[in-house]
């Protein structure tokens, strides 16, 4: 008899604190073992030569969400999950969105709907809270946080989504009062507007004036802000998606203060720039997104701040819109950029982008990017040590890397529903080629060999700083 369901062997095994030669044995879907010769397995796959990382989580995805002008996301939880896990991606945090008016509770209940016996991977949701009624503050979002849910986006600009300071202060203190984290997308609305207005009355309204209209200053004025509010109602805050070099400045500002403030970012912001959109035609809209990519000199501040600690999670932002009528060219082929769909895809992308560019030039330690990918995603949304890391008792969620194999990206390669990639011909090196789920082998070489609806609802903890994370890996 087996000792194992499954042990991976001869590999070399990295976490966020180390990484060393070591076998992993798998039983009833959990790490069982780490060592040299464990016994034999059910199933034993050979990793001599490869890699051997706890399967990434995405904790910034838009999946089956309807934006505030009704188009639909293109990906649903069948095909977003499924591009997520040839990704290396094993868990996702996608948005459980209430529209103003919309009860929180049932939004939530649509959002399980959707995602029950389509997904490939594990999922938890954040809420997008854009109506903080009384009732929402005071009975829902408590009895939502309890249930699992304790984590929630709230906007600083878009006109159907965005809170006001007033509505940001009695966010932050509910989710202080109950343990909750909120994530704050930071840009200032009126300058946004305003500028808008502005490059539309000079006939500006190709893709590339988006980027113009989304100003840095725009980012770093509301980050400062969202800063502030964070500290007066006395709560740690994550900025998400942080784009612009003077942002991570106030980030870096108020963690010299004391202040418990995380960010994110995103692969757009590490391997796209404002030129690109700029391409010809109407094709800038393939790269618009909100904040959008920045000049090619930001780039190495916001590697730098990934690689420092600055920022502590990279997740892919992945806000799926194909190029056609029923996304970026709902308006038509020439719409004003304020009426052009924003966002880009990622999911998929998301971690052979950051390890062909950071681990494999070796700018970035194999350590920090598991950190960056998985772990610190864990820890700030309570699902650590269940996920994001190799240990004993972990789910065995893992992604084997062969990090030498070269891959030319194309649309064709991936497995979501947009039909293009921003990413388009790069060619990255290292590939996850086998990945694992809950113990069971659920892609190897391209093939997916799980079915939708293996993946299982997760309720998150309590957020790791409201748990007093303070620990930087
Ligand atoms: N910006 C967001 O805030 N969400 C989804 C996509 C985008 O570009
Ligand atoms: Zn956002
Ligand atoms: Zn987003």
């Amino acid at each position: 008899m087996a000792d194992f369901d499954l042990v991976i062997r001869g590999g070399t095994v990295a976490t966020a604190g180390d990484t060393a030669p070591c076998d992993v044995g798998v039983r009833g879907g959990r790490i069982a073992a780490l060592g040299a010769d464990l016994g034999k397995g059910t199933r034993e796959i050979d990793a001599r030569g490869r890699l051997v990382l706890p399967g990434g989580i995405d904790s910034h995805c838009h999946i089956a969400q309807a934006s505030s002008f009704g188009l639909r996301t293109a990906d649903d939880f069948a095909s977003g999950s499924l591009s997520a896990l040839m990704g290396g991606t094993t868990t996702f945090i996608p948005f459980a969105c209430q529209h103003r008016g919309q009860s929180l509770r049932q939004v939530v209940e649509d959002y399980h709907a959707e995602a029950r016996g389509k997904s490939y991977i594990d999922y938890a949701y954040h809420l997008i809270v854009s109506d903080p009624t009384p009732s929402v503050l005071g009975q829902d979002l408590p009895v939502l946080i309890r249930d699992g849910f304790t984590s929630f986006k709230i906007y600083m600009t878009y006109e159907r989504l965005r809170l006001d300071d007033r509505q940001v202060l009695e966010v932050l203190d509910l989710a202080r009062r109950e343990r909750a984290l909120v994530m704050i997308h930071a840009e200032n609305h009126d300058v946004i507007q305003w500028l808008t207005e502005k490059l539309l009355a000079a006939g500006r309204s190709a893709p590339k004036y988006h980027a113009v209209a989304h100003t840095p200053q725009a980012e770093r004025e509301a980050t400062h802000r969202a800063i502030t509010l964070a500290e007066i109602a006395g709560v740690p805050v994550l900025i998400v998606h942080v784009s612009a070099a003077a942002a991570i400045e106030q980030i870096r500002w108020a963690r010299a203060e004391g202040l418990a403030v995380h960010g994110e970012t995103c692969p757009q912001y590490l391997f796209l720039t404002a030129a690109d959109l700029d391409r010809p035609g109407f094709e800038g809209a393939k790269y618009m997104c909100s904040p959008p990519p920045r000049e090619a000199a930001n780039q190495d501040h916001v590697w730098r701040a990934l690689i420092d600690g600055t920022l502590d999670v990279y997740s892919s932002d992945h806000a799926p819109y194909r190029y056609d009528v029923t996304g970026k060219l709902a308006k038509g082929p020439d719409a004003p950029f304020k009426t052009v769909a924003n966002g880009v895809p990622g999911l998929e992308l998301r971690l052979p982008l950051l390890f062909s560019e950071g681990v494999v030039t070796g700018r970035m330690t194999l350590e920090r990017f598991v950190a960056v990918t998985a772990t610190n995603h864990a820890k700030l949304y309570g699902l650590y040590p269940r996920k994001g890391t190799i240990t004993p008792g972990a789910d065995a969620d893992i992604a084997i890397w062969d990090p030498a194999r070269v891959v030319t990206v194309t649309a064709a390669l991936l497995h979501d529903n947009v039909g293009y990639t921003p990413y388009e011909g790069r060619r990255v090196t290292g590939w996850p080629v086998t990945v694992i789920a809950g113990g069971a082998i659920v892609a190897d070489e391209g093939k997916v060999l799980a079915e939708p609806g293996r993946g299982q609802f997760l309720p998150c903890g309590v957020p790791g700083p409201l748990a007093r994370m303070t620990e930087a890996s």
